[in-house]
């Protein structure tokens, strides 16, 4: 991994420093043309002809043939076999991660997706109305990156916010099915699933065809087709976020034991070669002892040669002059997940303000949030943490506003609106809230 220079005071960052930082942070957001177009005409075909491109597409990409789709249809006693036979330990470990990321999902309900109303002093009415969504999709992406703990990070949310259908679909490739992934969408409590993917996935959720039900919304990573078909559809149904490569910038105090950060950074790392791992430290001596930390663990990884990829391509251990820089780095890279491994980590949180997860103290290793913890880990990555928000009840949820003018309210709102409405030439307008008026 490189060391970057240590950079002069943020107000007056070094020319080079912000090159190479900007350089290093840079993930394009655009998609390939050839991919475009190669998803658009998926998207129109599945929209035409339904059930049968959805059957070849999958038969191509896939190698997966059936006589119907209605054949790759998970059946539920399918999820429930598949977490039947799976070890004990297994078992324990799903059971309770589950468990967890339920009971935070169910105090962040609790906290931000209840109802709400109130009475002004004219005894109108005024509240917000929150409601689940019917039917949401969930893309659980096949091979490498099929990870049971995502169908659970996405599917308990849903369920949380009362959703009544949750559709999983996940490619197969030659059918070979994943028992972990279906066995968490039994615990997570899948409603239907399909063993389909790639574009002709999200169109078929999308637009529903004869045996997929059309959702109101589509959440959950996929690749490059699966990104673009989501923003193409998006308008049609909803979409939770564009995933990028995963990311941890680990503020270091130094008091953490070494091998301790060196391994929270190959723990993003190993996801993807163009994942990103930062270290920000003002202390010269420990960030050579995480390089060191670094050079004598890699060869023990078994994805050390994607590991040694990303950190020499994305990754970066970064001096700087004191905490409050680090700090102050950290709000403009915006990362996915932000580790304060420090002595004294409620000094620096107050400073932290644009990250998707705060992970605190020597002992909170992102990992245990990507598994267990508790709360999300589909998080806003490539900056988007500036604007947006890790997944949640609230992406399931929908507000409506609710509105009950008393008689006397018509009078003090009608003089208002009849007002206004003339300033905007529409009669009907200010004669609707006038003729309420008294005398
Ligand atoms: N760190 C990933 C999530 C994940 N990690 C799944 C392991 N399994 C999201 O950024
Ligand atoms: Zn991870």
């Amino acid at each position: 991994m490189n060391l970057v220079a240590t950079p002069a005071h943020l107000s007056t960052v070094s020319s080079t420093f912000e090159q190479d930082f900007s350089q290093r942070l840079h993930w394009s957001m655009e998609q390939d043309a050839a991919i475009e177009e190669r998803v658009a005409a998926i998207l129109a075909d599945v929209q035409q002809r339904g059930d049968a491109a959805v059957l070849e597409y999958t038969a191509r990409f896939d190698g997966l043939n059936a006589p119907d789709l209605a054949a790759l249809e998970l059946t539920q006693a399918e999820l429930q076999a598949a977490f039947d036979s799976l070890p004990e330990g297994q078992k324990t470990a799903l059971t309770e991660a589950a468990a967890r990321v339920r009971s935070y999902h169910e105090a962040q309900k609790q906290a931000t997706g209840q109802s709400w109303s109130y009475r002004d002093a004219d005894g109108t009415l005024l509240g917000q109305k929150v409601t689940p969504l019917d039917r949401v999709g969930i893309y659980v992406p096949g091979g490498k990156a099929a990870y049971p703990s995502s169908v659970l990070m996405n599917a308990i949310p849903a369920q949380v916010a009362g959703v009544a259908e949750i559709i999983m679909v996940v490619p197969t490739p030659k059918g070979e099915k994943n028992p972990l992934v279906l066995a968490a969408a039994y615990i997570a409590g899948v409603t239907r699933g399909f063993t389909i993917g790639g574009a002709q996935a999200v169109a078929a959720l999308a637009y529903g065809t004869a045996t997929v039900p059309k959702v109101d919304k589509i959440t959950g990573p996929g690749n490059a087709y699966v990104a673009s078909a989501k923003k193409r559809v998006f308008g049609h149904v909803g979409i939770d976020m564009i995933a990028g490569p995963s990311e941890i910038l680990v503020l270091a105090d130094g008091t953490t034991p070494a091998e301790w950060v060196a391994m929270d950074l190959f723990s993003q790392a190993e996801h993807d070669e163009l994942a990103q791992s930062i270290l920000l430290c003002p202390d010269a001596d420990y960030i050579a002892a995480v390089q060191r930390a670094i050079d004598r663990l890699l060869p023990e990884m078994p994805r050390a040669a994607i590991i040694a990829k990303s950190l020499s391509d994305r990754g970066a251990l970064i001096h700087t002059r004191s905490m409050e820089e680090a700090c102050a780095i950290s709000n403009r890279i915006a990362p996915e997940h932000l580790e304060v491994s420090s002595r004294d980590p409620h000094r620096w949180e107050p400073l932290l303000k644009h990250a998707g997860a705060i992970f605190l103290g020597a002992y909170t290793s992102e990992s245990l949030g990507d598994y267990c913890a508790g709360p999300n880990h589909v998080l806003p990555t490539s900056g988007t943490a500036r604007f947006s928000s890790p997944l949640g009840v609230y992406d399931f949820q929908k507000r409506s506003s609710l509105i009950e003018v008393s008689e006397q309210g018509a009078q003090t709102l009608g003089r208002i609106a009849s007002v206004l409405a003339h300033g905007e030439g529409l009669q009907g307008h200010a004669w609707a809230a006038e003729m309420r008026l008294k005398g």
